[in-house]
């Protein structure tokens, strides 16, 4: 789909009249190595995870074949970005070792290295973004923001983007009591020292992106307030990666098992593009893709 401003996103401001200024006319490529995403309409990142313990669809893929089919099946079904996870990051979970990840993610990643979208590698592990950068990967996925001094290298001395995400402790001891006095603010806060940090170590605007982390240290009424006023994240002018799938709050409002999340999933992604989300991780591509052009259309915007 073309972008309403075929011009570069940098001079592509409308007339101050009569147009409200939302950052996506500001900027409105997101810079991917090679990929260059047109942000003018949600994207959605579909998920592969190649974790034994993961809660969703762990155990599935576990064989490197099912995940590259499970791959090749979302970017059919419209995947803008497909993120590879080799460790699962749910509450609890234990770590795994460099070796065992790079074990697990590193086939998939090149085994999709000529695909016609970016792929993302979920790790915290600078070795392992390291070598998926190198067997093609185009996006750094890190739920721990580059906080580790040698990840920001990796992803600095790269042309890869990045995906800088809020969590507060780590998946053993996440869910302990997570306490905020404004947990909008104090996300808000963190992403932008985030983001500055990155900016010092020369990783350019053009290539991050933001995302609350919901569920990461977050009771579910956290995750409501974060949802209801993800707009506010909007402001720090990069765009929002919200990442609702199958997860917990939404078990608990529905009553539904992660299987059963379809429903509850799709809704929460298109109220998180409708408060500006540019980009949506989600288990269940077709159905959000078909969702979004429900919601594109309204808006009078190309599908
Ligand atoms: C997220 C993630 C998320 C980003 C996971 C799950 C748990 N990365 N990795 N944002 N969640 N950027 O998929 O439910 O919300 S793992």
């Amino acid at each position: 789909m073309k972008s309403a401003f075929p011009l570069s996103a940098e001079c592509a401001i409308p007339s101050l009249f009569s147009l409200p200024i939302s950052p996506m006319y500001l900027r409105s490529y997101l810079h991917c190595g090679k990929f260059k995403l047109d942000l003018s309409r949600p994207l959605v990142m579909g998920i592969v995870n190649v974790t034994p313990d993961s809660f969703s669809d762990g155990g599935q893929h576990l064989q490197c074949a099912a995940a590259l089919v499970h791959a090749h099946q979302l970017i059919a079904d419209g995947a803008d970005i497909v993120d590879i996870g080799g460790e699962s990051s749910r509450p609890g979970a234990q770590p795994v070792s460099i070796q065992e990840e790079l074990d697990r993610v590193l086939p998939i990643i090149e085994g999709l290295h000529d695909m016609p979208v970016p792929i993302s590698i979920d790790t915290c592990k600078p070795e392992v973004m390291e070598a998926a950068i190198a067997a093609g990967a185009q996006m750094v996925n890190d739920i721990n923001a580059l906080q580790d001094p040698a990840a920001m290298s990796v992803v600095a001395a790269s042309p890869v983007a990045v995906c800088l995400m809020h969590k507060r402790g780590n998946p053993q001891t996440m869910q302990a009591q997570p306490h905020y006095q404004d947990v909008v603010a104090e996300v808000s806060e963190f992403l932008r020292e985030r983001i500055a940090a990155a900016e010092m170590a020369g990783i350019e605007r053009k290539r991050i992106v933001i995302d609350p982390g919901f569920g990461f240290g977050k009771t579910l009424e956290h995750n409501l307030v974060l949802l209801r006023e993800l707009s506010k994240l909007g402001e720090l002018g990069m765009p929002v990666l919200a990442g609702l799938s199958r997860k917990s709050m939404l078990g608990a409002l529905t009553g539904q098992d992660v299987g059963d999340r379809l429903a509850a999933s799709v809704a929460a992604a298109l109220i998180a593009v409708q408060r500006g989300a540019g980009i949506v991780r989600v288990h269940d591509v077709r159905a959000t893709v078909d969702a979004l052009k429900v919601l594109n259309a309204v808006k009078g915007e190309s599908v």
